[in-house]
């Protein structure tokens, strides 16, 4: 079992998309372990986007991500991490297939409404980034066998 990081970006929430985009992942099936509606402060964006530092767009995707509150989200689910990601689309909204959050929802790459986890590696770093323990809830789901076999 995985689980994955997700936030509604700054776009998302402003955007009154909240719901449209938790609907996609919970209609795909995966399961949600925690949710906060929170501002990401400057340290909290440095330590997320880390990787990132050297790359010309940092500045930018610093600033775009503390400019607004969004919701942080774990889901969990087998192969959690990839489907989370194929139900984003891909980085750039306008090559993100129809059908995915980007693809239906975004037009520009610093605008692309969504973050996920892209590795378990990276995955439990980033829900450690964003969750204590103690705000992530195990729970049985009465669906889950019609949505895994
Ligand atoms: P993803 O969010 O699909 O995992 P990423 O981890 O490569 O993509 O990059 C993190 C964010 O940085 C991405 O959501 C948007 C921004 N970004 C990535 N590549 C960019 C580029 N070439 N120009 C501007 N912003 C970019
Ligand atoms: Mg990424």
């Amino acid at each position: 079992m995985e689980r994955t990081l997700i936030l509604v970006k700054p776009d998302g929430v402003q955007r009154g998309l909240t719901g449209e985009i938790i609907g996609r992942f919970e209609q795909r099936g995966l399961k949600m372990v925690g949710m906060k509606f929170m501002q990401m402060s400057p340290a909290l964006a440095e330590e997320h986007y880390g990787v990132h530092k050297e790359r010309p767009f940092y500045n930018s995707l610093v600033e775009y991500i503390i400019s607004g509150p969004i919701v942080a989200m774990v889901w969990e689910g087998k192969d959690a991490i990839a489907a989370a990601r194929s139900t984003m689309g891909a980085t750039n909204p306008v090559a993100a297939a129809p059908g995915t959050i980007r693809g239906d929802l975004g037009m520009e790459i610093g605008r692309n409404l969504v973050h996920g986890s892209d590795s378990p590696e990276n995955a439990v770093k980033e829900v450690n980034l964003f969750f204590n323990a103690d705000e992530l809830v195990d729970w049985a789901r009465t669906t889950d066998s019609w949505i895994r076999e």
